[in-house]
């Protein structure tokens, strides 16, 4: 077994960072280090929470941490920024924010940027949130920033999706459109000190009517996560969800769906890594390359040719 997922099952903080920097830099023994971490991974609950930026979602987690850590469970905390890697902003907000948490052994809180990641940002992180999971946490929670494409793909490979949505935001209309909303297990609305919620759960409730959703039925919970109201309901739903999931086929076939596409995911990186070594390591085409008239249809199919064999 890889040395790194020997150290993870015994509770290594350390190791645990290192695999998931590991990870981050595409390093060629991931594959091996992943396999291992696989046959050791334990049943956390893999929660993703979303929402636009400033919505509250580190303010909640936050909450949300005392809240499960006086319950006695475990808790790893994955805070994803695809925006920007290199800034590191949001992250320094949220070190001032969770820093109570820091110290305590049962909570592990780690950002993740992936710097040009072959595999992208969804990946990396099905493969941070179950090197948390190897280790033995109770929960593994996702904040992603923002309510793009990349979110969308981040919130595929957990188990229950918690979309935080604020009053008067105007965040609705941008969610509905990026296909946010098909994707959210339990909507959370957040600041629930300001004036609209009703309006907004109003909207919530059309769109549910207007949606039909089959099985599974998302959640509205209210919070304010600054007086650290309505965690226990945010809890229990997450709880709700994830009891669905496990007494219905639902959960079967999520997993079903998620491996195939992490399967397809994985080959896609391989070939990809070697189709990109054997461009990159090739003088001719480097100089290709280079033109900036060339043609790119043309370089793609013949580079790609090139690498597969075929004359
Ligand atoms: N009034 C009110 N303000 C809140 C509430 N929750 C969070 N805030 C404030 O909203 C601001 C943003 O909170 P964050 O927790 O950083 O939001 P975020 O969604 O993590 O932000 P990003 O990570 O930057 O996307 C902060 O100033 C919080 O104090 C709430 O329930 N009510
Ligand atoms: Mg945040």
């Amino acid at each position: 077994m890889h040395q790194l997922a020997e150290k993870i099952q015994q509770q290594d903080m350390r190791a645990l960072a290192r695999a998931i920097t590991l990870i981050e830099n595409d390093d060629p023994e991931k594959l091996s280090l992943m396999s291992d971490i696989f046959s050791i991974q334990k049943k956390a609950h893999h929660i993703g929470i979303t929402g636009s930026p400033g919505a509250g979602k580190s303010s909640l987690i936050n909450r949300l941490l005392t809240h499960l850590r006086s319950k006695g469970l475990t808790v790893a905390v994955i805070a994803v920024d695809p925006t920007s890697p290199f800034s590191g902003g949001s992250l320094l907000g949220d070190r001032t924010r969770m820093n109570q948490h820091f110290m305590d052994p049962g909570i592990f809180i780690r950002s993740m940027a992936t710097r040009g990641s072959l595999g992208g940002l969804a990946r990396a992180t099905k493969d941070a949130i179950r090197v948390c999971d190897a280790y033995g946490f109770d929960i593994v929670l996702v904040e992603t920033v923002g309510v793009g494409q990349s979110e969308l793909d981040i919130m595929k490979v957990v188990d229950t999706t918690g979309l935080v949505i604020t009053p008067n935001s105007g965040d609705v209309l941008q969610i509905f459109k990026a296909g946010i909303m098909e994707i959210a297990d339990l909507f959370i609305i957040n600041k629930a000190d300001l004036k609209g919620v009703g309006r907004l759960k109003a909207t919530l409730e059309e769109y549910m009517m207007i949606a039909q959703p089959k099985g599974w039925h998302p959640l509205i919970v209210k919070t304010i996560s600054t007086e650290n109201k309505g965690m226990e309901e945010v809890w229990q739903g997450m709880e709700r969800h994830r009891s669905y999931l496990y007494e219905t086929n639902q959960g079967e076939k999520q997993r079903k769906q998620q491996l195939q596409l992490e399967v397809y995911d994985l080959i896609r990186e391989e070939i990809w890594r070697d189709v990109k070594q054997h461009i990159e390591g090739n003088e001719a085409a480097r100089t290709q390359l280079a033109d900036p008239e060339a043609d790119p249809y043309q370089l793609a199919r013949s580079w790609y040719h090139a690498w597969k064999g075929d004359d």
